[in-house]
């Protein structure tokens, strides 16, 4: 039998798709017996209750009057030097390039250490700060200083190529679906509890409400989907985007046909009321929001861009549009809202394309082969 592994988890605590992807994935690798690590500034949001083989060491950081901008990335390299040598990790998986795996490379040099350090790039790490000439260096040095790098897809293995020039090779290992959270659900009263009639579409939007998700182009096409179907908006989540697109749904008159919710944990119940979702994002490394779609029997409408068609096989589980066609996204909306059979077979599709592509054991399987090789022990 295989010998079981201390790993250190580097990775934001928000709700953000990288820290998903590593909550997620520690706590798969928790039940496979392995010991994980979390190092961060607080405790991620999946992680909270008791799990077993999963720990976290905080991050702290006294306020200074010297420091105009407290310096967190050195605090974390001083945490992670601490947690190698105090848990005699095998290894540190790094997710999100900026600042983590530069603090994972001062860490290990601060330990002493030859600990093995694998960075996953999950996207804006790579294809908005590799355009930052501030950061560009930075981000290279910290892929370059990493034993192992992956991508989230093929697309973003490509831009970490032509943008930052590494010296590593770069694998790709997609994102997974957790199978038990993700998955068709009975759709229950929360379409009664949200104010959504029995006989009205919904199109669902999730995301951080970041510029790169281009939700002005959701909420204009959904306005041009309202001349043919009767239907709502659903926009879930939070982020500093969010004043703008209220402002843009009130300049449209569409208050009564968008929900605001927030942030919201209750993602398979979402999906369970939603007849489509609508993503139009401008960059997108991979779409987690996409495959957790597809799991849940929600087809998208979604743009052609970055490494969603590695998600969605335009015209098989979904339809993939041009980016700023707000009339082609919305005439693709309407054929699917409007053709059950049709929704009915991209759905059917969606769970073979889970199924054979984004199956947890796969991946799993992926990273934990790589986890051994870097820590030395295949
Ligand atoms: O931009 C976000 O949505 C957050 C960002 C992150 O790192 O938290 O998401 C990126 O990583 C996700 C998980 O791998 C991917 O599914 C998203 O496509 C990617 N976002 C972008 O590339 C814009």
């Amino acid at each position: 039998m295989l010998e079981k592994l201390k790993i250190g988890v580097i990775c934001y605590p928000s709700l953000g798709g990288s820290g998903v992807v590593a909550t997620e994935l520690g706590l798969m690798m928790a039940k496979r017996g392995h010991e994980l690590h979390y190092i961060s500034s607080s405790v991620p949001f999946r992680l909270l209750g008791r799990h077993e083989n999963v720990h976290f060491h905080e991050v702290t950081l006294e306020g200074y009057a010297v420091f105009k901008y407290p310096p967190y990335d050195i605090a974390l390299a001083n945490r992670i030097a601490q947690v190698i040598e105090s848990e005699q990790l095998d290894l540190l998986h790094v997710h999100y390039a900026m600042p983590h795996a530069v603090a994972a490379a001062l860490g290990k040099d601060m330990a002493e250490s030859d600990i093995g350090v694998i960075t996953t790039l999950h996207g804006t790490d790579v294809t908005v700060l590799g355009h930052d000439e501030g950061l560009r260096n930075t981000v290279q040095y910290g892929i370059n200083k990493s034993t192992i790098v992956t991508a989230v897809s093929n697309s973003l293995k490509q831009d970490t190529i032509e943008l930052i020039n590494p010296d590593k090779e770069i694998r790709t290992i997609y994102n997974f679906i957790d199978e038990e959270t993700y998955r068709p659900i009975e759709p229950g009263t929360l379409k009664k509890e949200l104010g959504i009639q029995e006989d009205e579409k919904v199109l669902i939007h999730i995301s951080n409400f970041r510029k790169v998700k281009n939700i002005p182009d959701v909420v204009k096409s959904f306005q041009l989907i309202l001349q043919k179907v009767n239907a709502k908006l659903l926009l879930i989540g939070e982020g500093p985007e969010m004043d703008s697109i209220r402002a843009l749904v009130s300049e449209l008159n569409l208050e009564n046909h968008v929900l605001f919710t927030g942030k919201r944990n209750d993602m398979a119940e979402l999906l369970a009321i939603s007849d489509m979702m609508f993503h139009l994002s401008e960059k997108e490394a991979f779409g987690l929001v996409l495959l957790e779609a597809l799991a849940c029997g929600v087809p998208s409408v979604a743009t052609n861009i970055d490494g969603i068609p590695e998600v969605i096989t335009d015209g098989v589980n979904g339809f993939l549009v041009n980016l700023g066609d707000i009339s082609e996204a919305a005439n693709k909306a309407v054929q699917l809202l409007q053709d059950e059979d049709l929704r009915q077979r991209f759905i059917e599709n969606g769970f073979q394309t889970v199924e054979e592509k984004f199956g947890s054991a796969k991946i799993l399987e992926q990273y934990e082969q790589l986890y051994y090789e870097v820590a030395g022990k295949v």
